[in-house]
């Protein structure tokens, strides 16, 4: 989802970081960068000046200027900005069912947008998360199959279908709909209606006869992710039209660029309420806009990654581990910690999240590498198997001893030997740069550097990543994207290939 988008404005964000201070100009020229972006992901034009106007105002002022990290600054904006436009910070905004039962809902929009499949996810979100009794009925009259299909996967969603009436009209359907479930004690009842391939009139006018009969408490368009332009204009006349309450985005799973979602949500100010991922019943995903944000960015929201990192380094053992390491010692205890603390900032899957430049190809790449929370998981089992002696010293671990140790975590010998080969190449490195002496400062240990060079990954991050990815990935594997495995690092990092961020 949104890749196109996400590697071209990470492209743009890549020339901005690191630089010393943000001009005018510079903003000027990022923004025409972004406004491109956004416009070949199919974001509506009037929704693209929008927003670049509002990243523009906030962009070009003191806080940019004087702040020790413009680029970080203008990403922030830009993040912050496109949150603001997707609906805000906030906790996403459920469905409103308060009322006397049975509340309706009624789903609307194109043809083969995917409302008959979201009625189906809506039903058993509803009817499991929120424990009320829901019907769902299919007013599509037009299409043979149509109310076969809802019966059908209603069956999946463990709900109840309303009894297909042949001969009856849509309107007759909702009443009858509306009945039974007064009759039967519904909490809600769900109406899918029938779409056009493109928007007209009997539609429409279909459509608001129904919302008379059923008053729905939510009236939800439904549209497919990968509809560029004219997302716009589907909103804009069923919101006309019909009073909607929220959107729902289906096909978020597919290739989608984007667009739609910026653009439905720019032209109605309706909030989107879920995202549909998947062909399946349970492929409905609450609406949120930092998560979506951070997607469409690409970096993800670095800011926040900064002030998880901060609080997560547990400062003491960190000036401990910094002050062993100064002697030239990092054992395997540290190595445990280490890695706890890649798990705690939500694993490597997390972490790569919210880096720049990890595309799809890059996460593919890593998977198989084998680098995944397994990975981490396992290392840590490997150690904890340990004696403290052995955590220790690990130069008395033979033969013996590693096939105890592999046995208790549960994994082969060679699992065993490649851990402590990469804790000697991290105590070795670790060695070389304590001799190199300074005051402390090289990136890559938890509280050594005090803060995050520009561009680069909080402290610790760089250093555990790239040791964990050497010795795993597969020759020719470049990740690119790493920030701080740069220029900046006294020493470098051997783990990783093609140190530099890939432009
Ligand atoms: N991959 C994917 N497919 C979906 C999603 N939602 C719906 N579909 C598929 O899109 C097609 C049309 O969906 P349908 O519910 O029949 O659309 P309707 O004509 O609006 O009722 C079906 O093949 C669905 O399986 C989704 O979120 N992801
Ligand atoms: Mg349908």
């Amino acid at each position: 989802m949104f890749d196109s988008l996400s590697e071209r404005l990470t492209g743009i964000f890549d020339s901005l970081t690191g630089r010393g201070a943000l001009s005018e100009k510079d903003v000027d020229a990022a923004l025409r960068e972004i406004r491109v972006a956004l416009l070949e992901a199919d974001v509506a034009l009037p929704a693209v000046k929008d927003f670049t106007k509002r990243v523009r105002e906030k962009a070009v002022g003191e806080d940019v200027i004087r702040s020790v990290s413009p680029g970080q600054q203008v990403i922030k904006i830009v993040h912050d900005a496109l949150v603001d436009l997707l609906g805000g910070d906030g906790e996403p905004e459920g469905l409103s069912l308060a009322g006397e039962p049975p509340v309706a809902i009624l789903m609307a929009g194109l043809q083969g947008s995917g409302k008959t499949t979201t009625t189906a996810k809506l039903a058993k979100r509803i009817s499991e998360r929120e424990k009320k009794k829901v019907l769902v009925a299919s007013l599509d009259t037009r299409r043979p199959a149509a109310m076969e299909q809802l019966a059908q996967m209603a069956e999946k969603a463990g709900v109840n279908c309303l009894p297909i009436v042949t001969g009856q009209s849509a309107v007759e359907i909702a009443k009858r709909a509306m009945s039974a479930g007064r009759l039967q004690g519904y909490d809600v009842v769900i109406l899918d209606t029938a779409g056009r391939t493109s928007i007209d009139e009997d539609m429409m006018a279909e459509a608001a006869k129904i919302a008379d009969v059923a008053r729905p408490r939510e009236t939800l368009l439904v549209a497919d992710a990968l509809t560029g332009q004219d997302a716009v204009e589907t909103a804009r006349r069923f919101d006309e039209r019909l009073k909607l309450t929220g959107l729902i985005l289906t096909r978020m799973d597919g290739d989608s660029r984007g667009g739609a979602a910026l653009s439905m949500r720019w032209v109605t100010g309706l909030p989107i309420k879920f995202l549909g991922v998947s062909e399946k019943v349970d492929g409905l995903d609450a609406f949120d806009a930092r998560r979506l944000a951070g997607r469409i960015l690409g970096r993800g929201d670095i800011v926040s990654l900064v002030e998880r990192a901060a609080q997560d380094v547990d400062q003491e053992k960190a000036e401990r581990l910094a002050r062993k390491m100064a002697k030239g010692k990092f054992d395997l205890d540290d190595l445990a910690d280490q890695l706890g603390q890649l798990q705690k900032m939500g694993g490597l899957g997390g972490i790569m999240g919210f880096l720049p430049g990890m595309n799809k190809q890059a996460k593919a790449q890593m998977a198989a590498a084998g680098m995944d929370d397994r990975m981490l998981k396992r290392q840590a089992a490997i150690i904890s198997s340990m004696t403290r002696e052995e955590r220790a010293k690990p130069d008395i671990l033979k033969a013996s001893r590693k096939r105890r140790i592999a046995a208790g975590a549960g994994v082969d010998v060679p699992d065993v030997n490649k851990l402590l080969k990469m804790h000697r190449q991290m105590a070795d490195m670790m060695k070389k740069m304590g001799k190199k002496g300074g005051k402390g400062g090289f990136p890559g240990m938890p509280g050594m550097g005090g803060g995050m060079p520009p561009g680069g990954m909080p402290p610790g991050l760089d250093q555990a990543a790239g040791d964990l990815l050497k010795g795993n990935a597969p020759k020719g594997a470049s990740l690119p994207g790493l920030p701080g495995s740069g220029s900046g690092s006294a020493g470098g990092l051997p783990g990783l290939p093609g140190g530099k961020p890939k432009k």
